[in-house]
């Protein structure tokens, strides 16, 4: 007879094709196996080990949607399952490759020459070259459009730019080699790549943001530039406006629909082993109350809908009909349910929810940075909002 199984509540898998589920299989015996046991201990010192994504480029889960360039060229489902079974094990170590691979290298993909991609692509899918995506700065984080950092001409050099400006906030930028960068020439947004072994010393510094309350096992910086010379050869020749890093934000922000799903499963399993174990009044196991299996009874939920959403934009994807506000609609939701989701069941291990051991205040940190980068749950409201009504409410 057919059984309800809570680890898979309405049955994604019998949606995946065969391939789709043995990339999964992959992603997850690599997580679990590699970056599991490392995760407390990176939290704790707020370190990030950079092997991590040569690990990564090793399997081909870097950039895997990418055609050619020594990409695994798979479908954008198949990418979700990847970011799931990551963020199943920390949002940081997702955080990590999601830069790496949906806004550095998909922006090369999506805006740059043919030159541009076969010099970093092949690199950056083996993770022997590192990128970040610096868009937000101090003053401008959800209104990008209004950015200060600025690119002119050099006044000697012929075909080279001079960047200055600041931008905060940036996965991956203390380590990055290949820093894309998004900055005003006469008043336009153009995407820029800074080559780090190529600028003049004293023009260009990466500080680490240190002392964080969650994402603690990925690193963030800053990027401070001070007249950062870029050859002509490494701006995107033909983007301009918003819609260059929007255009690569959308795959980044699906991913992690999948992806706080995944952190949400690791804390419903943990939560159910828990109250499962613990017993109070009487001998009881937490299970048994129904308090309890209410909490555990709405994550499930939230799981099976979240995927399900999250499948269903993915297929979009992969016919190429879809539109952005249905990316909104997915990175909204799941954040916020996962973080709903996460608090509601860190309750369940009582005191023990404050020990480390227990994980399950990581994700409920974690949870709190994914509802609130690539655009924080309120904007992406704003954006269903303006898409239903016509009237734009950001200003
Ligand atoms: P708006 O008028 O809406 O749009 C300006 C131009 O951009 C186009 N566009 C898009 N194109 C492609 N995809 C999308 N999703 C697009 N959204 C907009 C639009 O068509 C227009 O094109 P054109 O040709 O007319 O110029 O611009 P706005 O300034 O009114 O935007 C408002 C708003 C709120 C939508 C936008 O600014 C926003 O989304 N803010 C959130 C900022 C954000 O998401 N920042 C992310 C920084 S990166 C990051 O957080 C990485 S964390 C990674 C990790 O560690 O995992
Ligand atoms: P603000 O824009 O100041 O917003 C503050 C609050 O006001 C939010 O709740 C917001 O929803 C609300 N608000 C703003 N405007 C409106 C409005 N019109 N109506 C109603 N409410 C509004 N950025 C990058 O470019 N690259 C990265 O790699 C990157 N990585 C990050 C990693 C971490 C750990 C963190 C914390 C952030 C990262 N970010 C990155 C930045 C992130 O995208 C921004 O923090 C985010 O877009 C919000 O911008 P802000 O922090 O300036 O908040």
């Amino acid at each position: 007879a057919r059984r309800f199984n809570w680890e898979d509540p309405l049955l994604l898998t019998e949606s995946l094709t065969e391939e789709e589920r043995a990339i999964a299989e992959t992603a997850r015996d690599y997580c679990q196996e590699q970056l599991l046991p490392r995760v407390t201990e990176a939290y704790r010192t707020e370190h990030y080990d950079t092997k991590i994504l040569e690990e990564m480029g090793e399997l081909g889960l870097l950039g895997a949607t990418i055609k050619g360039y020594g990409c695994a060229g798979v479908s954008n489902v198949a990418s979700g399952l990847i970011t799931r079974e990551v963020e199943r094990v920390d949002s940081g170590y997702r955080s990590g490759m999601s830069v790496q691979s949906s806004l550095a290298m998909g922006g090369i993909e999506e805006f740059g020459t043919e030159e541009q991609k076969e010099r970093f692509l092949p690199g950056m899918a083996k993770g022997k070259i590192i990128g970040c995506f610096g868009l937000t700065e101090p003053n401008h984080g959800s209104d990008p459009g209004s950015m200060e950092t600025v690119a002119r001409p050099h006044p000697s050099k012929e075909g080279v730019y001079l960047l200055s400006g600041s931008k905060t906030w940036i996965t991956n930028s203390p380590h990055a080699d290949v820093l894309l960068v998004w900055a005003k020439l006469d008043g336009v947004i153009r995407g820029f790549l800074i080559e780090r072994s190529r600028t003049p010393a004293g023009t260009l510094s990466t500080p680490k943001i240190s002392n964080k309350n969650g994402l603690r096992a990925s690193t963030t910086g800053m990027i401070l530039m001070d007249n950062v010379e870029v050859p002509k050869e490494n701006m995107f020749p033909e983007v301009t406006g918003l819609k260059g890093p929007f255009g690569c934000l959308n795959k980044a922000r699906y991913g992690i629909a999948w992806g706080t799903i995944g952190a949400l499963e690791d804390c419903l399993a943990r939560a159910r082993e828990y109250a499962l174990d613990r017993k109070q009044f009487k001998g009881n196991p937490l299970a048994k109350y129904q308090l309890i299996q209410k909490k555990l009874a709405d994550a499930n939920t939230d799981i099976g809908y979240g995927l399900a959403a999250a499948l269903q934009v993915g297929r979009l994807l992969d016919k190429d009909i879809l539109v952005p506000e249905q990316i909104s609609m997915i990175k909204r939701q799941n954040c916020d349910r996962a973080l709903v989701g996460a608090r509601a069941l860190q309750e369940v291990f009582g005191g023990n929810a404050v020990s480390d051991e227990y994980g399950i205040g990581r994700h409920v940190a974690n949870l709190f940075v994914t509802q609130t980068y690539e655009g924080q749950s309120d904007i992406h409201s704003l954006i269903l909002g303006r898409a239903i009504t016509g009237v734009q409410a950001f200003c």
